[in-house]
């Protein structure tokens, strides 16, 4: 992947819509945090099918930095959420696949920043401050505050992924 193309998924990563934390109904699953403030990274490792580790803890309140590493041949996403967020977002993720934003092993900078108006699909872009989308052999950093207590999930909502076991639990103790 060139450079431009990284510096795109980058730009993409760090453009922070709220949107889909501020949908009606949504349990409160923490917020975006910055580098500083984050008392420890974790390194998560993503392939086919997988999270390792399949199970996070953290503290209430804690910010954790995680550095997020895909050593597959897929493209995987990294996004902290509850089910039904996360349930949501596939449906968002297949229309990004249909449409040709994203294929299996990347993210097609072209179609990403095109004016999906005419789809019908408003201004949708992959740029959820809860996730990060991971080509193949890159690694990608997401930085976050979680709440005091809550049961959240960690989920790639690539079409077919979570279904075949990229699914993992968040325990957010005391
Ligand atoms: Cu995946």
């Amino acid at each position: 992947m060139s450079l431009s193309i990284k510096a795109l998924v980058v730009v993409a990563t760090l453009s922070f819509s709220t949107s889909a934390l501020t949908d009606a109904g949504h349990a409160d699953i923490g917020k975006p945090g910055k580098t500083p403030a984050a008392q420890r990274t974790v390194e998560i490792t993503l392939g086919e099918m997988y999270f390792k580790p399949e199970t996070l803890n953290v503290k209430a309140g804690e910010t954790v930095r995680f550095v997020v590493k895909n050593e597959g041949q897929l493209l995987h996403e990294f996004n902290i959420g509850t089910s039904d967020m996360h349930a949501h977002h596939r449906e968002e993720m297949a229309m990004m696949m249909e449409h040709g934003m994203l294929t299996p092993t990347g993210i097609n900078p072209e179609r990403m920043n095109m004016d999906h108006g005419q789809m019908g699909m408003g201004s949708m872009k992959h740029d959820d401050p809860n996730s990060v989308l991971v080509e193949p052999g890159k690694t990608m950093e997401l930085v976050w505050t979680f709440p005091k207590s809550g049961a959240l999930q960690v989920a790639c909502n690539i079409p077919g992924h979570s279904e075949a076991g990229m699914v993992g639990q968040i325990a957010i103790g005391r």
